[in-house]
């Protein structure tokens, strides 16, 4: 019998590249998604899989994380043997604008998950997508599992709360439930409204003479930016484990905005100060701090290493924007 993975987020970035990951270890993948008015998901039609694998390895469920009934019955229906929580409102800026959502779809979405494992009467193994956004304005750095949160964004907040509903029910029932605290990752799957993707179209778009100007929030923000498909590869490794445990995963580089923008238009061969602007709008009510990994634990106890650097990241999604668009 194959292993069965649920994952939650099958859509986004990342559940698009761990569905890859599972089917090609001989996975039985079923995911969540929406109903949406269309039947396009752009993430999923473009998965490397050949038809086969899609057709005998991959099953789609309607069902939303704000709605419990539909989850009991799709455990029952599956009997995952591991379960991925990717699923979530994951934009830090749009939780200032929609909180109660946010907190409702990201916390007691954790919940009525782990309830379902609870009540599954077998064993399930549980990874939840944490976040380094939970670190806040941190009085140490690097970070590493042991460092406290300070929160400061509405999604931070939730995912927190969702975070120590993990090791809670780890704690309290037993649960093989593990935390992977990952700093932001990135791809040519990125969500269009996230600063890396944002920019490496706007790149594409001026490099093709479709657009002139690109308008950004907060440059001097710094982050540590990895590569979305080994970060993947860190959360099977992790349910593969004796012992269920709580790792972060990061480069241990941190890069701002700005330079991001010089790599990306330099690659491209523009000069971007004659096309970059501030926009106002997408500044945020609060910024995290200065923060940065240190994944020494999982090095140590996974093998686990990030192989992708900074400039390789940018170059990997300008070119894929330029190739995209030509
Ligand atoms: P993403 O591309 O924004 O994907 C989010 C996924 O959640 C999508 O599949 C989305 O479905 C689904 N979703 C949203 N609301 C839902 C709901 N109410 N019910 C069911 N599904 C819902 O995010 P990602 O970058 O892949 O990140 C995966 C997870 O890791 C997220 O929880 C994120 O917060 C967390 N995380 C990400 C990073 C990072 O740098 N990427 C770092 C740390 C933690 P639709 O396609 O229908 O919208
Ligand atoms: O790309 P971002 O929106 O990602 P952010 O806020 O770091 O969140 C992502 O990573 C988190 C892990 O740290 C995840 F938990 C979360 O789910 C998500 O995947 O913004 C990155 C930085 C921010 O400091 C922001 O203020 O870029 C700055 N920024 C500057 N101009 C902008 C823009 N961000 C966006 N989205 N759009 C801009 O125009």
């Amino acid at each position: 019998m194959p292993k069965r993975a649920f994952i939650t987020g099958i859509t986004g970035q990342d559940g698009s590249y761990l569905t890859e990951l599972l089917v090609q270890k001989g996975y039985e993948v079923h995911g969540l998604v929406r109903r949406t008015s269309s039947m396009q998901r752009g993430r999923l039609d473009g998965l490397v899989l050949s038809p086969a694998q899609r057709k005998d390895q991959v099953f789609l469920h309607y069902g939303d994380l704000g709605e419990s009934s539909a989850l009991v019955r799709l455990f029952h229906k599956i009997k995952p043997d591991e379960v991925y929580h990717l699923g979530g409102q994951s934009h830090v800026r749009v939780s200032f604008e929609s909180p109660e959502y946010t907190f409702d779809i990201n916390a007691s979405g954790t919940a009525r998950l782990l309830e379902c494992i609870r009540d599954c009467g077998q064993p399930v193994r549980f990874y939840h997508a944490s976040t380094c956004e939970m670190f806040g304005r941190p009085e140490t750095s690097p970070q590493n599992e042991n460092t406290p949160f300070r929160p400061v964004s509405p999604y931070a907040c939730s995912k927190a709360a969702s975070h120590y509903l993990t090791s809670c029910y780890r704690d309290s029932y037993g649960l093989f439930a593990c935390n992977g605290i990952l700093f932001n990752h990135e791809s040519p799957r990125r969500g269009e409204n996230f600063v890396t993707r944002k920019i490496a179209r706007g790149v594409a778009a001026i490099k093709q003479g479709r657009e002139k100007i690109l308008k950004l929030g907060n440059t001097d923000a710094r982050k540590d930016w990895g590569y979305a498909p080994e970060f993947v590869a860190a959360m099977w490794q992790m349910l593969q484990q004796d012992k269920a445990d709580d790792f972060v995963i990061a480069t241990g580089e941190a890069h701002s905005v700005q330079e991001f923008v010089e790599t990306a238009f330099q690659i491209a061969g523009l000069d971007w100060h004659a096309h970059v602007e501030t926009d106002p709008s997408q500044m945020r009510p609060a910024e995290v701090g200065l923060i940065v990994g240190d994944a020494s634990k999982a090095r140590k106890s996974l093998g686990w290493e990030p192989k992708t650097r900074f400039q390789e990241l940018v170059r990997i999604m300008v070119e894929a924007e330029l190739q995209d668009d030509a």
